[in-house]
């Protein structure tokens, strides 16, 4: 079969009437990004972008080298492409405007520029993480407000993984599919259409060093798959958990399995770990898309109505028959407190 370049499949995508003009522009430029911070991975070393830049964004965090360059060539390249009222970077406190020198469109563009930048200095696979909305009617310099719209009000969601092949999966809420990036031709090409998720799993991902500051329910949970086909799930479990968040969705993406990053007594005041906007959001979509599940524990993701461009939740994502044992057990103990 011929293969299908990201362009060919957008145009397809805009026929069929899931897309404007204006966002097919939107994708291919933020893919052109993506393929230059996968330059930039892949140097390492020898291209002088490893290490601490010195300083730390918004949540207090230190910035790598690698973790500023993406941010800039994410906003560099969409700031002049014409297709945005705004961006928000997990980086930045505010949304960036757009420069007067460049016309301004009706979407509004949020990513986290690198996650997992804690491994890039060790040479294992981070990524990208966007998440594109509509910009409210008759707003021409978009707020922090005006990003807050629930999760089922995105219009295209993906990530891109930078790992031995750089790979981009995406969705426009018309099922999740898959983009390899052919490094000669220098194109991204469908690698998998319509992925679906087992429903069925025997592999879960978790910080298992966390496991004494856990809720109730959440120790409950994680300790009956570890007793495995001795205890009450009579199956034993496989553990996985790679510390970025892309590469262990591309997992689950590609054989089924859950993640989880549940509350727990460390970050309880912060709401979480991962953040709602940059993380969150965008993942629930695609794990959604391709026949998964995705909740706080509680909530289905998608359907929380943001309070902060940077608040945090717990995450609850993967094969929907484990999403649901784990949600029906935090659920349950909620109903015995109250
Ligand atoms: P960094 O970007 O700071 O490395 O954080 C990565 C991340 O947001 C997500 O990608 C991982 O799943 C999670 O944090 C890892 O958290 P722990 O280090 O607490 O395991």
């Amino acid at each position: 079969m011929k293969p299908i370049s990201l362009i060919q499949f957008l145009i397809e995508e805009r026929r069929a009437g899931h897309i404007n003009a204006e966002l097919t522009l939107l994708i291919e430029v933020v893919a052109r990004a993506c393929k230059r911070i996968a330059v930039a991975t892949n140097k390492g070393a020898i291209g002088g972008v490893l290490g601490e830049a010195g300083t730390g964004n918004i949540q207090g965090e230190a910035q790598k080298k690698l973790d500023v360059i993406s941010n800039e060539i994410l906003l560099e390249a969409n700031a002049w492409g014409g297709q945005l009222a705004a961006c928000a970077s997990e980086e930045m406190e505010d949304p960036q405007p757009i420069p007067d020198m460049y016309p301004k469109g009706n979407h509004l563009l949020l990513f986290d520029p690198l996650d997992g930048s804690s491994n890039i200095d060790v040479n294992i696979s981070v990524g990208t993480i966007f998440s594109v909305l509509r910009c409210p009617d008759g707003i021409t310099e978009p707020k922090a407000e005006h990003f807050l719209q629930p999760g089922t009000t995105q219009l295209a969601a993906g990530y891109v993984v930078y790992g031995p092949a750089t790979v981009l999966v995406l969705t426009f809420g018309y099922g999740t599919h898959e983009f390899t990036l052919d490094r000669e031709v220098g194109s991204f090409t469908l690698s998998r259409r319509d992925i679906r998720i087992p429903e069925d799993t025997a592999e879960f991902a978790i910080n298992m060093s966390n496991q004494r500051h856990w809720e109730p329910p959440m120790q409950r949970y994680i300790g009956e798959l570890l007793a495995g086909k001795d205890g009450p799930r009579s199956k034993d479990f496989n553990m996985r958990w790679v510390a970025s968040m892309v590469a262990d969705v591309h997992r689950i993406i590609t054989r089924g399995g859950v993640f989880f990053y549940p509350l727990d007594a460390k970050i309880k005041s912060k709401g979480g770990k991962l953040r709602l906007m940059y993380e969150a959001n965008p993942m629930s979509l695609i794990i959604e898309q391709a026949g998964g599940a995705a909740t706080t524990g509680r909530e289905r993701i998608l359907e929380l109505q943001p309070t902060g461009l940077h608040q945090r939740v717990p995450v609850f994502l993967g094969s929907k028959k484990e999403v649901e044992v784990a949600t029906h057990y935090h659920l349950e103990a909620d109903g015995a407190r109250n």
